[in-house]
């Protein structure tokens, strides 16, 4: 049965999705949020109506880390998500809650300020995600957290580990699909990456 995924090219957390379907060349049908009608289809599936949702035959699933997972176990390929060994897959799942509540979370609450243009909270966002960075890393996360607060020569290691992540081809083809709709970052999409 052929795997749906609902995504949105520029969404940071359907490219957490996107990198691992394309790590292991997983085929699956791309219902893009930008076309018409996808919405509601999703809407239909997941009324919290966030994004990514997978559909593998008559299961929804949701929230990217259980979809990767997912993935590993019903689709695995040569890439593998979450270690055999117990201990070493906490650590896994530990780092991936890390990316997601402080990085790719604060990341976002600086971008939701931004929309909502009250700067005041915006620095107060721009800062919790500053004092996560030096600690965390996860490609999408670190890619639009950049954008947010710049990460600094203070931590070289960080941005030559984020600039690793941008040559993987996986999330290189994750940051080129996304490109054409940087006019919705509303901070303004630097002139790099
Ligand atoms: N915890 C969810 C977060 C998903 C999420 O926040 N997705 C954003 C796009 S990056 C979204 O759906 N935004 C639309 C909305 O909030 O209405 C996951 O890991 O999948």
């Amino acid at each position: 049965m052929p795997l749906t995924l609902f995504a949105h090219p520029f969404s940071s957390y359907c490219q957490k999705v996107l990198v691992a379907l394309w790590e292991n060349e997983t085929p699956f049908a791309y219902r893009d949020l930008e076309e018409p009608g996808v919405r509601d289809d999703l809407v239909r599936l997941w009324p919290i109506a966030k994004f990514p949702v997978l559909v593998d035959g008559d299961r929804t699933i949701v929230e990217s880390s259980v979809i990767i997972e997912h993935l590993d176990r019903h689709h695995p390929g040569t890439v593998r998500f979450i270690p055999e060994e117990p201990e070493v897959a906490l650590e896994v799942r530990l780092l991936d809650r890390v990316f997601d509540q402080h990085v790719m979370n604060a990341m976002q609450g600086a971008v939701n300020e931004a929309l909502r243009k009250t700067p005041d909270r915006l620095d107060e966002a721009k800062a919790t995600a500053a004092a996560a960075l030096a600690d965390c890393a996860a490609a999408p996360a670190l890619f639009y957290a950049d954008w947010v607060h710049p990460i600094g020569a203070a931590h070289p290691t960080l941005r030559a580990y984020r600039a690793r992540l941008l040559a993987r081809p996986s999330f290189a083809r994750a940051v080129e699909e996304g490109r054409r709709y940087r006019h919705y970052f509303p901070l303004g999409a630097p002139d790099r990456d």
